[in-house]
């Protein structure tokens, strides 16, 4: 049983660095600019300060070496450099992959244009990188970092307000609005500071491939995802039920994938289901990665919560009685985006 040193209301970490990346995506065809917008973010923070949930800061520059520790250093090395590459080239628009090396044409080396090292390192064209791109994606994974430090040192919870967001980024790919994938970083940063065991709860409407291919076959860390049946949702390629993890990570995955259309009483049957195994699971620190796209009104996700299903969830999550750091991830309704991630965060702390 996880004992809180501290019993001060939440902390928030905010960067405005998050304003220097904002992309285009090609949607039906076109490219316009991408749902990930930095409005977004705007509005979380303005209806976090207006919540009476405690304070929000700026977090320190944190290493690249921790980022280094949910990915490889040629992919870190490839988000740093890629953007120079690209304008190198004489290009200004959005660099985006347009060529990937899937089956047979196999992850042989590294190519060395631009063109080509875009495709090595994405799973979609809906990452785009532009001049402010590796900027503002450190300064996402720092405010994950310092949300986890916050909890490490002994808060109850912490909540980073990441943008762009992560839980599709794997160890070498950016994809779907990722590319630093947050919730990986935080829970690598937790295991190192004396966490044994962590568990991430991904709540988010998508499937949080990146975060289980990152730690599919360890034991040390957890992960369960609600998410809409990839038959039919984004990312389409994973979160099925039979994806438990492999080797020493053998059951240390759990997805649950449920058809469009689902609403609370469905939603909060799976959430017992996947919480019974993160309780089992026995962590120190729980990561939530915290969509708020599986509200009813979302304009590219297919679940109908309402708004106040969310204060239902946060107490839910707040009866694992475990230290907890959310990260933020997807949410496109901008005008219920800061209501609803407020009142996860509400139904958590009231229920605390
Ligand atoms: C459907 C197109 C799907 C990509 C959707 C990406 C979702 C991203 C997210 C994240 F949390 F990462 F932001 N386009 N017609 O919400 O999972
Ligand atoms: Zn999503």
């Amino acid at each position: 049983m996880a004992v809180f040193r501290e019993n001060r209301p939440m902390l928030s970490f905010h960067s405005p660095r998050h304003r220097l990346h904002h992309g285009h995506e090609l949607k039906d065809g076109a490219l316009t600019p991408s749902h990930e917008a930095p409005q977004r973010a705007e509005i979380i923070l303005a209806q976090l300060r207006g919540a009476g949930l405690g304070e929000v800061v700026e977090p320190r520059a944190y290493d690249r070496s921790c980022f280094v520790a949910a990915h490889s250093e040629r992919f870190v090395h490839f988000l740093e450099t890629a953007w120079a590459q690209w304008a190198a080239a004489g290009r200004t628009h959005d660099a985006l992959p347009l060529v990937w090396p899937v089956r047979e044409l196999g992850a042989g080396a590294e190519p060395a244009h631009i063109d080509g090292r875009l495709g090595y390192y994405a799973m979609d064209a809906g990452s785009p990188i532009t001049a402010g791109t590796w900027d503002a994606v450190r300064s996402s994974a720092d405010c994950a970092l310092g949300a986890a430090d916050a909890v490490l040192g002994g808060m109850r919870a912490a909540f980073a307000l990441c943008r762009p967001p992560g839980h599709h980024a794997g160890p070498e790919y950016v994809g779907g609005y990722c590319y630093l994938n947050n919730a990986a970083i935080a829970a690598e940063s937790a295991r190192r500071h004396g966490a044994r065991r962590v568990a991430i709860v991904d709540v988010d409407f998508h499937h949080g491939n990146g975060t289980q291919a990152i730690f599919y076959d360890r034991a040390d860390v957890f992960f369960a995802s609600l998410h809409g049946d990839p038959q039919w949702c984004y990312p389409y390629f994973s979160g099925r039920a039979e994806d438990r993890g492999r080797g020493a990570g053998d059951r240390c995955t759990a997805n649950f994938p449920l058809p469009p259309g689902t609403g609370w009483d469905a939603y909060a049957a799976a959430l017992e289901q996947a919480l019974a195994q993160v309780a089992a699971h026995a962590a120190d620190l729980l990561v939530v990665s915290l969509g708020v796209d599986t509200f009813e009104c979302d304009p590219i996700s297919h679940f109908r919560l309402r708004s106040t299903d969310f204060l239902r969830l946060g107490a839910r999550l707040a009866k694992l009685r475990m230290p907890t750091v959310f990260v933020m991830e997807g949410g496109y309704m901008v005008d219920a985006i800061g209501l609803n991630v407020v009142n996860t965060l509400r139904g958590f702390e009231d229920a605390a």
